[in-house]
């Protein structure tokens, strides 16, 4: 098995954690994305977004880090990390739909607007950074309600776990306060002290 990942992804964040959470073997190949490689036809075979992270097994090239979340996890399913109660999986996908279709599009304008406009040297701007953030709050205030009374978001472990805290790796350079939000607060530091999400951050 083998990862086409970017160490500073948080979709392929996701997916890193995940393999070393199950233990699964897996070469991790770096994409250099300043280099373009993302987009060489090389890469486009495998995903024809031109975007990591791509899992490569036995002939499948799997593209979306939730469908390759599922995947992994259906391997493994001694994990118990896919729920396969009707109710349990339903709420795994719908926390997976919540991510791919709210929280990660709301993280990443604010994201655009702070880590990546550093990196490649441009001003902020303010009025797209104000606007992401409305919206990222609105997405933490729904996360802090549902965690009430709950250590993870389908009661116990799963892999909607490891999908949304990815969104919120970068929360200190993106500006987020969790002050307001003390049950995000708490499940951020259970997920961040799994040895798997800890050897799958970015490098600091
Ligand atoms: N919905 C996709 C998003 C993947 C994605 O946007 N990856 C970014 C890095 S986090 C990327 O490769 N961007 C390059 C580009 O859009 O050209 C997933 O969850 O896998």
């Amino acid at each position: 098995m083998k990862l086409y990942h970017h160490p500073f992804s948080s979709a392929a964040f996701k997916v890193r954690a995940l393999i070393h959470e199950l233990g699964l073997p897996c070469e991790m190949v770096t994409i250099d994305m300043s280099k373009g490689e993302h987009k060489m036809p090389d890469f486009i075979a495998k995903n024809p977004n031109g975007k990591v992270p791509v899992l490569e097994d036995d002939g499948l090239h799997l593209w979306e880090s939730n469908a390759i979340l599922c995947y992994l996890a259906a391997k493994k399913p001694e994990s118990g990390l896919m729920p396969t109660d009707p109710k349990g999986l339903a709420q795994m996908h719908q926390w997976l739909q919540w991510h791919a279709t709210t929280l990660s599009p709301s993280t990443t304008d604010v994201m655009m607007q702070t880590v990546y406009v550093k990196m490649i040297g441009r001003e902020k701007n303010d009025e797209q950074y104000a606007a992401g953030m409305e919206k990222v709050r609105r997405d933490l205030a729904v996360l802090e309600n549902a965690l009430a009374g709950k250590e993870y978001l389908c009661g116990k472990l799963s892999i909607a776990d490891f999908s949304l805290v990815s969104s919120l790796q970068l929360r200190t350079p993106m500006g987020f306060d969790f002050e307001a939000y003390p049950n995000v607060k708490a499940w951020v530091a259970r997920m961040e002290a799994r040895e798997s999400v800890r050897k799958s951050l970015p490098p600091q």
